[in-house]
């Protein structure tokens, strides 16, 4: 595309990316083999040897090329974010944005910037399972008329670190330890809480990867933060300080950390899966774009430094404005041209927006063209499709591994007199970067400053903002994590680091990680809270969750194919799932497909459970041990559990019973409690679907959690 026409085209923005990918996509479908010269070739399967059962002949061009290729498919994974799913989709601003920014992109309403995100873990490899406990990395790069706009994001608010030349020492701390690369994707081991206790300031960080934060249920399902902060700068010249967060609609939701391990095993795509099936099935992922804003002259009205990227800014103090929408519309083509190739950099900004001097970001801006140039193999990784802006690139760099660009004439330098001093400088009415005139003195320095120095009064501020459940859960990350520690000093000083975040925190991390509880009162004494930070509060709804029914010959199809028909009316999506694949026949005849079994599922892989009746099937459950493991795990991971007729005596042999308080089977109305919804009267089906849905818009039933002694996992 040439200039003009690029510019031509800035009108219809949202399908400009697309169309630039357009010209590079290839379908081979119908298509001659050749080599990459382009020489039809006629046989693939044989190498070509002296005699049939002679040795490979050297001339064999293409046995070499195709090996050859072969051999160089891989290009070094990410060295932290190797994991990840990457989509397409566009960003609207909801209204002008003029007097906080210049940025062309959050002006008008009507125009559809293309982007394309990256979600990612951070500790794993690029085969590890999505589902570990990690930070999720959520990058956005805008492809916007003024250039490309990188939001490189974390699912958390925070970082582990307040200066980026620790970056390196966290990073190797928490990858698998070097003499022997165990373990996987995990923090749980004795050098990176050597790491923590060595290096206070990872107390807050340290609260929200063990909140589950750490363990989304879906990438629709994620915040997204900027953590560090940013300057938004107007036409004016104004400046203001800004973080950056994204807001799914669907709200933020986890798995717990049962679910989680199971299902790095029985499905380790989980996450990319779910995204890949709600873009294809058209349940495009939505995230409003919100800004916090904190004027010049307010940078130090807070009792933390705005500066610091171990601190959020509690929305409750500064509020989160929604300027826009991101809608993810399109899946990937090729996972390598795309995901793989992408890359991101804080450092690729628009006018409009500009840094601040926050320690970590600052390293970060040197940090990702440099590991771009190892992994992408040179300078010229801008050119790489998915990476190529929609704006014009002109400029006198020149040459490099793999350069595409065919730059024409004798002039390469800057200034000249023989182009007309081409490619010119643009003034900032043309859109031409100028940095924020920032005035900055000081002394050289290898210091942070002491407004740096409080490590654990929003991590208390955090344990405080969290529910009775949300609390439970972080203890038991505690133990699993900690557990692992094989140095018992190390897990000591764990205990002790977090008294001073909380004294109960603290006593009741000891007591599962056999060591001593903490010698003194601890705390901070911060008693606030930010109740946006729990996920309690969060936006609930129904909509695209995932019911399993359990279902074998002789079932009530009356009442599936009811309850299907009000769980999709509520798009709240079913599988049928049975011992064996295949058609089951309800006792009226009718028949319906298996599309799950026990083999290929699990109640892990979903957010709630149907029991349907119907006698010869509930007789055939009854006698399916994975029925009741299904039913079982369902019940522990408090997800809503719903059951007719027969299908309730089939629940009221499982554990659930166990739990709750009132006998199941005496039960012959709408009975509902913890989650658990029952019904034994046909004729209040339709009562039965919607506290059914109800439940399952509530997501998690925790109060099954405080039936303490009865419930595991
Ligand atoms: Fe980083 C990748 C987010 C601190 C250095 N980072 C990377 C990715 C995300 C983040 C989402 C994956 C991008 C992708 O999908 O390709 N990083 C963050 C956030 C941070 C942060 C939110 C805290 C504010 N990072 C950080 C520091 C450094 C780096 C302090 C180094 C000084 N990050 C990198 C990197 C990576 C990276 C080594 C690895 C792969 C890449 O850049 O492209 O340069």
């Amino acid at each position: 595309m040439d200039n003009n026409q690029q510019n031509n085209e800035l009108s219809n923005l949202e399908n400009l990316k697309d169309q630039q990918l357009e010209t590079v996509r290839v379908d081979h479908k119908g298509t001659k083999l050749t080599t990459n010269q382009g020489v039809r070739v006629s046989n693939t399967d044989d190498s070509l040897k002296a005699g049939e059962r002679g040795p490979t002949l050297m001339e064999d061009f293409h046995f070499r090329e195709k090996m050859t290729h072969f051999d160089h498919e891989r290009i070094p994974e990410r060295v932290v974010h190797a994991r990840g799913f990457g989509a397409h989709g566009y960003f609207q601003v909801y209204e002008p944005m003029a007097e906080i920014t210049k940025a062309t992109f959050l002006q008008d309403p009507s125009v559809k910037t293309p982007v394309f995100v990256r979600f990612s873990t951070v500790v794993g490899s690029r085969g590890s399972a999505d589902t570990v406990r990690d930070v999720r990395g959520f990058a956005t790069k805008f492809y916007t008329e003024d250039g490309n706009y990188d939001l490189v994001a974390n699912n958390i608010p925070i970082f582990f670190i307040q200066d980026a030349i620790k970056f390196p020492d966290v990073v190797h701390a928490i990858k698998p330890e070097p003499h022997n690369e165990i373990p996987q994707a995990s923090a749980a081991h004795d050098t990176f809480w050597d790491f923590v206790v060595s290096n206070t300031e990872t107390a807050h960080m340290i609260m929200w990867l063990l909140s589950d934060r750490g363990i989304p249920r879906s990438f629709r399902m994620m915040e997204g933060f900027g953590v560090n902060t940013f300057r938004f700068v107007n036409e004016q010249g104004k400046a203001r300080f800004v973080k950056f967060h994204w807001k799914p609609l669907l709200g933020v939701h986890s798995l717990t950390w049962d679910e989680a391990q199971k299902l790095a095993g029985k499905d380790p795509d989980f996450l990319r899966r779910d995204l890949w099936e709600a873009i294809n099935m058209g349940e495009y992922p939505e995230y409003e774009l919100g800004v916090q804003l904190i004027e010049e002259d307010q940078e130090f009205n807070f009792d933390f430094d705005i500066l610091d990227p171990t601190k959020f800014w509690p929305e409750e103090q500064v509020p989160v404005k929604i300027i826009g929408k991101m809608t993810l519309n399109k899946n990937q083509d090729n996972f390598f041209a795309e995901t793989e190739q992408v890359a991101f950099h804080p450092g690729h900004v628009v006018p409009g927006i500009d840094f601040s001097n926050d320690p970590l970001l600052q390293g970060r801006l040197f940090s990702y063209t440099d590991t771009q140039l190892l992994r992408l193999g040179g300078p010229n990784f801008h050119e790489i499709p998915i990476n190529r802006p929609i704006a014009c690139v002109n400029n006198n760099q020149r040459d490099g591994f793999h350069r595409m660009t065919i730059d024409k004439g004798a002039v390469s330098y800057s200034p000249n007199s023989l182009r007309n001093n081409s490619p010119q400088p643009a003034s900032d009415k043309e859109h031409g970067y100028t940095h924020y005139a920032e005035k900055v003195e000081g002394q050289k320095i290898r210091k942070r400053s002491g407004s740096f120095n409080d490590h654990y009064r929003q991590a208390t501020l955090f344990w405080n903002s969290m529910s009775p459940a949300e609390k439970k859960h972080i203890i038991k990350a505690f133990h699993f994590e900690v557990g692992k520690v094989q140095d018992k000093q190390i897990k000591q000083r764990v205990v002790e680091m977090f008294n001073n975040v909380d004294s109960q925190l603290a006593i009741q991390i000891a007591e599962g990680i056999g060591v001593n509880p903490p010698a003194n009162q601890g705390g901070t004494g911060v008693t606030a809270s930010s109740p946006a930070v729990s996920q309690e509060n969060t936006v609930k709804q129904a909509k695209t969750r995932k019911v399993a029914i359990l279902i074998e010959n002789g079932f009530n199809f009356n009442e599936v194919s009811q309850v299907m028909t009000g769980l999709s009316a509520a798009g709240v999506h079913a599988d049928l799932i049975s011992k064996n694949l295949g058609m089951i026949t309800s006792v009226e005849s009718q028949k319906l497909e298996a599309n799950k079994s026990y083999a290929t599922s699990g109640a892990i892989m979903y957010d709630a459970l149907y029991i349907p009746g119907g006698k010869g099937s509930i007789d055939l459950l009854m006698t399916h041990k994975e029925a009741k493991d299904f039913i079982n795990d369902a019940f522990v991971h408090a997800k809503p559990i719903g059951a007719t007729n027969e299908g309730v005596d089939l629940l009221a042999s499982t554990d659930a019973q166990r739990t709750l308080l009132a006998d199941l089977g005496s039960q012959t109305q709408i009975f509902t409690d913890m989650g658990v919804v029952t019904v034994r009267n046909e004729t209040d089906l339709s009562a039965f679907q919607q506290e059914f849905i109800n439940a399952i818009s509530l997501h998690r039933h925790w109060m099954r959690e405080n039936q303490d002694g009865k419930m595991s996992g």
